[in-house]
């Protein structure tokens, strides 16, 4: 699993992050641009997007969902820390050792054992196992992902568990007494898992259908445009991602299925079934406010942030997007080292680290393989817009210059420049 060349070492031996040192090894990539985000938490900044969006949805579950003394039933947690151990982030959930998703070019690892969760899910097993049956965690998570104007190295997610007993599943059928939520001799299909009964799944996963439609709905108006999508998860059988249709197209918003029981299992929970989904906040706000582009979260300028500042947090907000400066795109080629150590996603990590968020979106254009010499190149185009003024050609050029030479010296590939 290394793929690529380490980013520069940070100053000194260990990781810093947020007052703790973790010793560096050969996994570590985490870079120093990323680390500044840890501890910003957006989604607990006060009239932030991210935080009005997260608080939208709470009101909803609390609103919606009573326990049986008239509590909320979900409870929520929204400052546990980005910090998580590869245990938490993969195994915790069954995800094997050799799966693609743990891959370095992919993730921020802070060392082989700690990195920078990908997914809430880090934190659904130890929250299973500390007892609790129905919670909403909302937290940053971090990616090494490609660039454009949906994809960010760090966004925000939501989490949604909720158990149920044979009781709280069948107590409201007809005749549910009967009903179990296991089978003993079960075949895993597309609909179940084996030891989980047709009937049970079915309405957990009606259960888990309803709860996130009703919110898209309380979020979005009777208007808006939903489909279900099949997928797979290694800790849901069955799987679904939910899709809104946002200007013209279907934008994915959501991950979710039927918890696997091996995983509640573990959690001290294997006599319950349960319903899991992770959802993208960025992506409800980008919908919900017609906000196009998503490094504008990370904007400090205020005329983005004041239109946020309503006092009403149902209060309608009609965001005017800021007027787009007009891009500047430049390309750059280079041959491939024969090494096998270049991957896309460490150029595109170089590119942000120096480009920041002057960059917009780097797309493959042109690949291409000497007849001869069997050596690779490839062309990126690199497309630099500023969201509160217009660029310059001289400052796109002092960058372009920078990510030309920092592409040969740290990734070894040859520039045709
Ligand atoms: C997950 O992260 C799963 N943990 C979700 C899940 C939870 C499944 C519980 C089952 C049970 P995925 O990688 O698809 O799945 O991300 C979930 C959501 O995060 C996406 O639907 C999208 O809304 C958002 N998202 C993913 N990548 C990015 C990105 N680079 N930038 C912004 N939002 C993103
Ligand atoms: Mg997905």
């Amino acid at each position: 699993l290394s793929d690529g060349p380490t980013p520069q070492p940070l100053i000194g031996q260990d990781v810093q992050v947020q007052g703790q040192s973790f010793p560096r090894d050969d996994f570590t990539n985490v870079t120093p641009k990323i680390l500044e985000k840890v501890g910003v938490n957006l989604h607990n900044q006060k009239h932030h997007p991210l935080w009005i969006i997260k608080e939208r949805i709470k009101t909803h579950f609390y609103s919606s969902y009573i326990g049986r003394w008239g509590n909320p039933l979900f409870s929520v947690h929204d400052n546990l820390s980005p910090v998580v151990s590869v245990q938490q982030n993969f195994d915790s959930l069954l995800i094997p050792p050799d799966h693609p998703s743990r891959k370095k070019g992919d993730n921020y690892y802070i060392n082989r054992t700690m990195m920078l969760r990908a997914h809430t899910s880090a934190h659904q097993r130890e929250l299973v196992s500390a007892g609790l049956d129905a919670f909403l965690l909302a937290g940053d998570v971090y990616r090494r992902d490609e660039i454009d104007s949906s994809h960010y190295p760090v966004f925000h997610q939501m989490e949604g568990v909720r158990l149920f007993s044979n009781h709280e599943l069948f107590s409201s059928v007809d005749g549910g007494q009967s009903l179990s939520l296991f089978e003993s001799c079960g075949r895993r299909t597309p609909q179940k898992q084996e030891v989980h009964s047709l009937e049970a799944v079915k309405l957990v996963e009606f259960n888990l259908k309803d709860t996130l439609t009703s919110l898209i709905l309380q979020l979005f108006g009777p208007e808006v445009e939903l489909r279900w999508v099949d997928c797979y998860f290694p800790f849901t059988h069955p799987s679904f991602e939910l899709e809104v249709r946002f200007q013209g197209q279907w934008l994915e918003v959501l991950g979710c299925g039927v918890m696997e029981q091996q995983l509640l299992h573990s959690a001290g929970a294997g006599h319950k079934l349960g319903w899991a989904f992770g959802l993208g906040l960025e992506r409800l706000a980008m919908v919900l406010f017609n906000i196009p582009d998503i490094r504008l979260f990370w904007s400090r300028d205020e005329r983005f942030l004041k239109q946020f500042r309503v006092h009403d947090l149902q209060q309608p907000i009609s965001f005017q997007p800021l007027s787009k400066f007009p891009p500047l795109h430049n390309d750059i080629s280079f041959w491939i080292p024969d090494s096998g150590t270049f991957s896309q996603n460490d150029f595109f990590d170089l590119v942000r680290t120096i480009g920041g968020d002057l960059v917009e979106q780097v797309t493959l254009v042109d690949q291409f393989t000497h007849p001869k010499t069997g050596r690779r190149s490839e062309c990126y185009r690199i497309v630099y817009r500023h969201m509160e003024r217009t660029l310059t050609q001289e400052e796109v050029r002092t960058t372009h210059e920078q990510i030309e030479r920092a592409a040969e010296s740290d990734l070894g590939v040859q520039g045709r420049y």
